[in-house]
């Protein structure tokens, strides 16, 4: 049986949140390279379709952990791009009142925990949401994202591991991109896939095309589902590719130009684009009103931000805990 093809206006909408995705880290990448962003960053163009395609199988009350590469799961989880771009500029008015920056967005309000730069640090956390939301009866989802390379870090091992023996309702979302910074995965697994390492520990898991935001969402939602119906955690291993370096000083001098221009003839924005197009489901007016729409709303975003009030320094050591 073909499973079912979400309606048309659902498929725009998360068209919508990928280019919005797309279109902040590029811009970002801009500001960034003129100075007016401080830090460094490390982006996720490419790998949209997994940060859209988890986010829409979520209710609103469902709580997601992320990474040192966050800005893409924030917008789709519903961070407003004013206070995500307040944040990146450091600035009072952004989601973690400036203090956080590029690697630790997130905002309660919306079910996004700051952002864990640590690799793997969201995966032992994730099932400690899982554990409350459990205890609580609340009906709650907890989702994780998390890199290939984590999955060579204890924590995944553990978190997994008390996720599956307590039946928590987690799901596991590993954006497979086969480099944990320059280095491929070949190299530091014998196994050649992450979910064949959920195996070891009772749990689902499943390979998902990570390029095609439809199977994400459709793997999503059978996973958020059984977590809900307290059937304990899914593992879903999507396969992507980040299509620029690590962090901003990387010259990307460990693979090829050509592995690059195969991935990027699978960009998930633009295959979902040609997908609509021959259905009839929408035409370029369509398109062209909704890239109308995301530029405006960034405008909006850099203006917010660079017009926004820097953090008082007497307040420095506010919220600091160590
Ligand atoms: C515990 C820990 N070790 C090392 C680092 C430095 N570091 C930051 S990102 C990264 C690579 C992570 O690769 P992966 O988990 O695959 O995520 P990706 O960068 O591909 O999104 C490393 C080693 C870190 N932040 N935390």
């Amino acid at each position: 049986m073909r499973p079912e093809r979400p309606q048309p206006t659902v498929l725009l909408e998360l068209y919508r949140t990928m280019l919005l995705i797309r279109r902040f880290e590029e811009r970002v990448y801009f500001l960034f390279l003129e100075g007016e962003i401080p830090g460094t960053l490390h982006q996720c163009q490419g790998q949209e379709a997994v940060a859209t395609g988890v986010c829409d199988a979520l209710e609103a009350g469902d709580w997601i952990t992320s990474t040192h590469r966050p800005h893409g799961h924030a917008l789709a989880k519903g961070v407003s791009p004013r206070a995500a771009m307040a944040e990146l500029y450091g600035k009072e008015t952004g989601c973690c009142r400036g203090r956080g920056g590029s690697m630790h967005l997130g905002d309660p309000d919306v079910g996004m925990l700051p952002a864990i730069a640590i690799v793997g640090g969201g995966n032992t956390v994730v099932t400690g949401l899982g554990l409350a939301f459990k205890l609580g009866r609340t009906g709650q989802v907890a989702a994780c994202f998390f890199g290939e390379g984590a999955t060579n870090e204890g924590a995944f091992h553990e978190g997994l591991n008390f996720a599956a023996v307590q039946q928590l309702p987690v799901v596991f979302v590993c954006e497979n991109n086969l480099y944990g910074a320059s280095t491929p995965w070949e190299r530091v697994s014998l196994v050649p896939s992450v979910a064949a390492r959920a195996g070891a520990y009772g749990v689902t898991a499943q390979v998902v095309d990570g390029m095609d935001v439809v199977a994400v969402r459709r793997a999503a939602s059978t996973a958020v589902a059984a977590a809900r119906a307290g059937q304990g955690p899914t593992l879903l291993e999507c396969a992507t590719y980040r299509f620029v370096g690590h962090s901003r000083s990387d010259a990307r001098g460990y693979r090829s130009r050509v592995e690059e221009d195969e991935w990027r003839l699978r960009d998930p924005i633009v295959g979902l684009r040609h997908q609509l197009l021959e259905e009839g489901a929408a035409d370029e007016a369509a398109f062209d009103a909704v890239g109308g729409e995301v530029d405006a709303v960034l405008d909006d975003a850099v203006e917010f931000a660079r017009s926004s009030p820097d953090p008082d320094p007497a307040e420095l050591l506010a919220d600091a805990y160590a």
